[in-house]
């Protein structure tokens, strides 16, 4: 038993050392951006390794064997960084920092702010391999980047919340109605910041 447990703590180890990559590459990003330009994309930013719990789930969800390969395989969020940008152009900007990067390559972009879900969220969500330089091997780890504004994240988080108690149950229809309509504000300040940005820099 006690050789299982280890063997699945190292089946983490990977990905927390990619974590430590990426939220280090992001704050060197952002610093170079406030130092030469006085603004950076990046408002905020967050890193966590998937639950045990939301792991176990997805695993049966997705009806995944339970082997390292095929979770490795088929699991691509065990580990995530969050990045929250003031402005939607933002979002767009790092994306195109990132696809830039040579060590980290791009393997899907799912653009659910093009293309909302259902529920209202909004986000850009890319699924990446990420270098981790070893002392004798280099590995490609997955990650998912989840990039959002401000004001979707604080939509994200609430609705987030909101649902928690409904978990497995179906929320009210009339809640999820609000809460799309929630969205749509959201987006509407989104936008109208956008708005104010370009015309005070064009004075
Ligand atoms: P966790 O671990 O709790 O953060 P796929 O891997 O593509 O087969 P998956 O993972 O369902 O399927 O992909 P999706 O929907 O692109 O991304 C899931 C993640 O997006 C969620 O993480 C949330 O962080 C976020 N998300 C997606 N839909 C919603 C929504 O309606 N409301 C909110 N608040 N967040 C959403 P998990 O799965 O919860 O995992």
């Amino acid at each position: 038993m006690q050789k299982v447990i280890d063997n699945w703590r190292g089946f983490f180890l990977p990905y927390q050392m990619a974590l430590h990559e990426l939220e280090s590459d992001f704050k060197i990003i952002d610093l170079a951006w406030k130092t030469q330009h006085g603004y950076s994309p990046i408002e905020h930013m967050k890193t966590r390794m998937k639950t045990i719990k939301s792991l176990v789930e997805k695993i049966q969800k997705k009806e995944i064997h339970l082997t390292q390969e095929a979770v490795r395989n088929e699991i691509r969020d065990i580990a995530g960084v969050r990045i929250v940008t003031s402005f939607i152009e933002d979002v767009y900007m790092l994306k195109e920092h990132i696809e830039q990067r040579e060590d980290i390559r791009i393997i899907r972009v799912k653009d659910y702010i093009q293309d909302p879900k259902m529920s209202g969220y909004k986000s850009l969500h890319l699924i990446v391999e990420t270098q981790v330089i070893l002392s004798n091997e280099i590995l490609w780890v997955p990650a998912e980047i989840q990039i959002r504004t401000s004001a979707m994240d604080f939509w994200a988080s609430t609705e987030h919340k909101l649902n928690y108690k409904y978990q497995g149950e179906t929320i009210p229809e009339d809640a999820k109605k609000q809460l799309i309509e929630l969205a749509k504000a959201s987006s509407l300040m989104d936008k109208e910041m956008s708005r104010l940005r370009a015309k005070l820099l064009s004075n």
